[in-house]
């Protein structure tokens, strides 16, 4: 460990409900200079077709991460002592305009990868993937895993509007910012708007795993084959919180009930270890649609899962370089 770790506020010290709301209560910086890991909210759900309020979610995700403790129980890593991560806010947008809030929201991520950081972030809506993506996947198309109720690979909405929270991975596909033989979507469940809503991605080569045939298999087999499908190769992974069933997680823009336990959710996240991830992000969390923020405290403990896998990869990664 270096000593120059930035670490969070210890809770023997200063009670947990008390000070700054910084994710996981670790220091706010103001760049990503010198960090492995950099968390960052994303306060914009422009992209949202019904129920909005994810642009509220980075700020209770710091909330209820004050929950947060040092060190995972099952891996026994200690995430603050093997990687440098920090709080580095939330990145510009835009709330009345999308194409420029998309704009900054990739200069944004820009910044964190030109500092050589692993982007952690936290949405917003689904949508905001889209520009992490394309600041993530500059030089080549990446793989991806994705937990999620909904392909999110539609074509338009409302006319000829290309960019809603229902479609960044198709977008993604066109721009090439993903290998669609590299994604993997598990969870998918709820009624379609047709019944060819899927064919689409399933014809670009996407591997669509819905809630019936996760039930039936469970996490180990679905990630073994999640995990053989992506391969070695960079990859990124996104988490929208409805993929949780909304009996745990109903603080959300498009809730579909029959989805994974909380429980579930964490096992599926730490078989992602040993994968090469380029960044990880956490979305719709909208606590306006919240009850006693039991949505904001899953998405916070998901965002501390995923911070752990991304920690164990920078510290595997400085162990084999020295
Ligand atoms: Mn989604």
């Amino acid at each position: 460990m270096s000593e120059n770790f930035h670490q969070p506020v210890d809770a023997a010290k200063v009670p947990r409900f008390a000070g700054h709301a910084t994710f996981m209560r670790l220091p706010a910086v103001t760049a990503s200079q010198g960090l492995d890991i950099a968390l960052a909210g994303i306060p914009w759900d422009g992209g949202t077709t019904n129920r909005a309020g994810a642009r509220h979610g980075p700020r209770e995700v710091r909330n209820y991460s004050s929950l947060m403790r040092s060190t995972h129980h099952v891996f026994k890593t200690e995430p603050f002592k093997v990687a440098n991560i920090a709080d580095v806010g939330d990145l510009a947008v835009n709330p009345i305009d999308l194409q420029d809030s998309l704009r900054l929201i990739e200069a944004g991520v820009a910044e964190i990868v030109a500092a050589g950081a692993l982007p952690l972030c936290v949405g917003g809506d689904h949508l905001a993937t889209l520009p992490v993506l394309r600041a993530v996947a500059r030089k080549a198309p990446v793989g991806l895993i994705h937990f999620d109720a909904h392909s999110d690979t539609n074509d338009t909405y409302f006319g000829n509007n290309a960019y809603t929270h229902g479609t960044p991975f198709r977008r993604a596909i066109e721009e090439r910012l993903l290998d669609p033989r590299r994604v993997v979507q598990i969870g998918i469940r709820g009624s379609i708007y047709g019944p060819d809503e899927h064919d689409w991605a399933i014809a670009q080569g996407i591997r669509i795993i819905y809630m019936e045939e996760f039930s039936r298999r469970g996490p180990d087999e679905i990630m073994a084959e999640a995990r053989d499908i992506v391969g070695e190769d960079p990859a990124y992974v996104t988490f929208d919180i409805d993929s949780i069933d909304p009996s745990m997680a109903p603080g959300t823009g498009t809730p579909e009930i029959g989805g994974l336990s909380t429980r579930e959710a964490q096992q599926l996240v730490r078989l992602l270890d040993g994968l090469n991830l380029v960044g990880a992000d956490l979305v719709e969390v909208s606590p306006p649609f919240d009850l006693a923020g039991m949505t904001s405290i899953a998405g916070a403990t998901i965002m501390f899962e995923l911070m752990c896998v991304l920690a164990r990869q920078v510290d595997r990664n400085r162990k084999e370089g020295a």
